[in-house]
């Protein structure tokens, strides 16, 4: 077996490549895994679940979580199938309301309804990164918030986004980190507009009030959509809207959604010009089929030179890579075991690039060898690598993991319903 890594690891020097290098890069880079996977986008703050704002799960592959305990269960196994640095996205419909802490609308949410969330967190070593949650809630009146033309439904949903802010702040102060607060809202119309300045006018109030106090260990984004189910009509915050936005204000960051474009625009390309006005550009992984369909993503293309943009760019440590994907027709764990594996697979195939090389030849116009040795790379033994840095880092290697997947189905999941 070292054999193999070893014949692995000399192909690659042949190529002017370090494996051990990547290696020890991607072991440091995190990701923050989406818990809203976990539960088809569910969360327990409502009773009436339907998910609203435009977006969708479909499916119904049984033992979903339904509460803290079995969704940090069900991610506790994922995790143990999956190596690298790991934070947790966690929505502000995942509070944890207790007799003790019984529950309040997303208006009045505080930190202690999260306090279960950061001890787990610190008891497990994750991150933790935040979204207010602007969907699925009666306050959400036409399918507008934020933008709202009512002052009542307005304001209930920046008070919400100021208690996220603050909740952040607290997490962030008690991992010593900073943590992601991201505000992505659906609001939009099913027709054509009658007025497009009006309810960008109000976005934009909105976030002034929502961002006046300051929140150090707060990272702030805003992400923008193009249009949602039964919202095909105007979005309120568009591409445009944020990033001349985030341009306009320091410290807030255009988070960018690779299902939230025209289909054949290419995502990864937009991180290089950010990168050039941002030293941080927070990014939504997920997999659109013909729509915003947030599949499970792959190491696919798609994830393939998103990755590729990330390393050739430098930017590890400027990008926050978030996953953002959730699909109820497969097993929840399964899918967080395939998703955030295909990113770590991604990166470190981004890695094991002669970078340096092909940029040489850009500069210097060789382009013939640019094309063939980037060719070339394609076939190298890259199986071999990451199967060492799945076993460096104690998780199994791909193989081994359905099976681990399909005894806890067997195991917990199917004894659920
Ligand atoms: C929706 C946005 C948003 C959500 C999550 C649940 O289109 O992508 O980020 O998917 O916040
Ligand atoms: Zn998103």
């Amino acid at each position: 077996m070292d054999n193999a890594y070893e014949y692995a690891k000399q192909r690659y020097a042949d190529l002017g490549v370090d494996t051990e290098a990547a290696i020890n890069t991607l072991a440091n880079k995190a990701i923050s895994i989406n818990c809203w996977q976990g539960d088809d986008v569910q969360g327990f703050d409502q009773k009436d679940n339907a998910l609203s704002g435009g977006i969708q799960t479909t499916g119904n592959y049984p033992g979903k979580a339904r509460n803290f305990e079995e969704l940090t269960a069900d991610f506790e196994k994922a995790v143990s199938m999956i190596p690298g640095k790991k934070r947790i996205n966690l929505h502000a419909s995942y509070a944890v309301f207790t007799d003790k802490n019984p529950w309040v609308d997303r208006d009045k949410i505080e930190y202690k309804h999260f306090k279960p969330w950061v001890d787990w967190a610190k008891e497990h070593g994750f991150g933790i990164d935040f979204n207010p949650t602007i969907f699925s809630h009666p306050k959400m009146n036409h399918d507008m918030s934020l933008s709202s033309p009512d002052p009542e439904t307005r304001k209930f949903w920046i008070d919400h986004c100021i208690a996220c802010r603050r909740i952040s702040e607290q997490i962030g102060e008690e991992l010593d980190d900073q943590v992601l607060d991201n505000i992505w809202i659906p609001d939009g119309l099913k027709d054509w507009p009658a007025d497009r300045l009006g309810p960008r006018m109000r976005l934009k109030d909105s976030l002034d009030q929502i961002f006046e106090e300051k929140c150090p260990h707060v990272i702030d984004s805003v992400e923008s959509k193009l249009f949602g189910i039964g919202l095909e009509g105007y979005t309120t915050g568009t591409g445009e809207f944020y990033l001349s936005y985030a341009a306009k204000h320091p410290g807030v960051y255009d988070l960018l959604d690779i299902g939230h474009y025209h289909p054949t625009e290419n995502v990864a390309d937009k991180i290089a010009s950010l990168l050039c006005f941002f030293d941080k550009v927070p990014l939504h992984v997920t997999r659109p089929m013909r729509w915003d369909s947030d599949h499970v993503i792959l190491f696919d293309d798609t994830i393939r030179d998103l990755a590729q943009e990330i390393v050739r760019c430098d930017a590890m440590d400027k990008t926050i890579i978030g996953l953002d994907f959730f699909d109820a027709s497969i097993n929840r764990v399964g899918a967080w075991v395939v998703g955030t594996r295909s990113m770590e697979k991604s990166l470190l195939f981004a890695l094991l690039q002669p970078n340096k090389e092909l940029k040489n030849l850009q500069d210097t116009y060789q382009f013939s060898e640019k094309m063939m040795v980037n060719e070339e790379i394609k076939t190298e033994p890259f199986g071999i690598v990451w199967d060492e840095y799945c076993r460096r880092q104690n998780v199994p290697v791909d193989t081994e993991c359905w099976p681990k997947v399909k005894q806890y189905e067997d195991d917990v999941l199917l004894k659920r319903d």
